[in-house]
């Protein structure tokens, strides 16, 4: 075959992100339609979607207030820099995410990705204290099993080891908090674990041991997702914001998974009426519709870097497409179609039917901890001897097969199904995933 000639079969060219390419390109598994809560298989098989695209697609899929905003805007104004020029539907949308974000987190920097807002996050935490003359508050702190996206930022405030031991030395001044999963103590929990507040207390020593006036932000997931669900204990987040608080140090919440009524309330800072400096988003933002991320900072936050800056612009940092209009039109639609459906209301309504169903596999076979809050579900299975990682892959393909979209991370399988799930759809996950484990060695 001519070197020139298209191979529209062909698997080869796309290196696929955080996938086994070789493993899927020798066994692929496609889908190329999505409706409300399923996505459709090339020969029309329909698959129930219980994560949400990858925590993404809040109000399901193919919404129509969402594609026809998409179209109009694609029609109209297909792209503007927000490099000193502007157009209407960005300044819109940060007006309208700043009336359902917290109390004067509204302060809106659009990025394109989860990954982006948390490097501008970090980035904005230290503008921020450089202009309130206290640039050697320059440590950032992250967690043990913390995502928060794939760039040098994200990974070294991160603590997922095999994101980070290959690319070298990484950010400088970075440490770490401890994670909070004890399943000895916690195991089964329904909701917050009752153990672990005192996780946070690690703050302390850490202060202790570089010194506040080095730390300019503590940033951590809420709830901990890509790492396998991790819940906050009881008391930790509040726990963690006085000391914070008490040391003069910025908080920051990466609410990529949590934000847009994953756990029943806008955000989760409202869940857990835990306020933080500044907030990150992605994901559900669009619906996923159109790639989009964006950070919410303090009006204090935002004042300060004004008010002190010695050259006109006063943050050297932005993307060639922050707050594209393509973006913006779809995140309007998509907060519209929350409104209109009252799917966060609806996210708290069902989640202690979710919580029921997910704690119905606990005598499922492999299963060592269920996880549950708002609409997320995680469940741990006990790594098979000599090959760990494999149950999980297993359950993940079973569950595929039978029609049901579920997410693995090593042995945990993860739940966090479009907020417009009804309950018999709740069973079918249910009792998909206890056939599933049935089947499984
Ligand atoms: N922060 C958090 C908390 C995330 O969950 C990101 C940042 C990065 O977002 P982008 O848009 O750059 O990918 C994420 C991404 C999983 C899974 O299996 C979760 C994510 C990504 C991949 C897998 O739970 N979240």
């Amino acid at each position: 075959m001519p070197a020139d000639t298209p191979r529209p079969n062909s698997l080869d060219s796309f290196w696929m992100p955080f996938t086994p390419n070789r493993a899927f390109k020798a066994d692929p598994r496609m889908v190329v339609r999505a409706e409300g809560m399923h996505y459709y298989a090339p020969d029309g098989r329909a698959i129930l979607d219980g994560t949400a695209g990858l925590w993404c697609c809040a109000a399901g899929h193919g919404r129509p207030r969402i594609v026809e905003g998409i179209q109009r805007a694609a029609a109209e104004l297909d792209y503007a820099t927000n490099f000193n020029l502007g157009h209407p539907a960005a300044f819109e949308f940060a007006n309208r995410l700043g009336e359902i974000l917290p109390t004067n987190l509204d302060r809106i920097f659009f990025t394109n990705s989860g990954s982006e807002s948390a490097d501008t996050a970090l980035k904005i935490a230290l503008a921020y204290q450089k202009a309130r003359g206290k640039p050697g508050k320059y440590r950032l702190i992250g967690r043990e099993r913390g995502y928060h996206g794939t760039n040098f930022g994200g990974i070294s405030v991160g603590g997922i080891v095999r994101n980070r031991m290959t690319y070298g030395p990484m950010v400088a001044g970075v440490d770490h908090l401890p994670h909070t999963l004890d399943i000895a103590r916690n195991a089964f929990s329904r909701g917050e674990p009752p153990h672990g507040a005192e996780f946070a207390d690690a703050l302390e020593r850490l202060v202790q041991l570089h010194d506040a006036s080095t730390i300019a932000a503590v940033i951590v997931e809420p709830v901990a997702g890509s790492t396998g669900v991790i819940m906050p204990p009881k008391g930790y987040l509040k726990r963690l914001r006085e000391l914070c608080t008490k040391h003069d140090i910025l908080l920051i919440f990466d609410e990529v998974i949590t934000g847009f009524g994953r756990l029943g309330a806008p955000f989760a800072a409202d869940f857990f009426d835990v306020k933080p400096d500044l907030l990150t988003m992605a994901k559900a933002i669009t619906n996923a519709a159109v790639p989009m991320g964006a950070v919410a900072a303090s009006r204090e936050i935002y004042d300060t870097i004004l008010a002190n800056a010695d050259t006109p612009i006063e943050l050297f940092h932005g993307y060639t497409t922050s707050g594209h209009p393509l973006a913006c039109a779809a995140g309007l639609a998509t907060l519209d179609t929350f409104k209109e459906e009252r799917l966060f209301e609806r996210a708290a309504e069902l989640a202690p039917y979710w919580e029921d169903a997910m704690h119905s596999l606990r005598d499922a076979p492999h299963v060592i901890d269920i996880r549950n809050l708002g609409l997320i579900g995680g469940i741990e299975l006990e790594p098979r001897p000599g090959a760990a990682t494999q149950r999980g892959l297993e359950a993940f393909r079973k569950c595929f097969d039978a029609g049901v979209l579920i997410r693995v991370t090593g042995d945990i399988l993860a739940f966090s199904p479009p907020l417009i799930i009804e309950k018999t759809q709740i069973d079918q996950i249910a009792d998909t995933v206890r056939s599933a484990l049935k089947q499984i060695n």
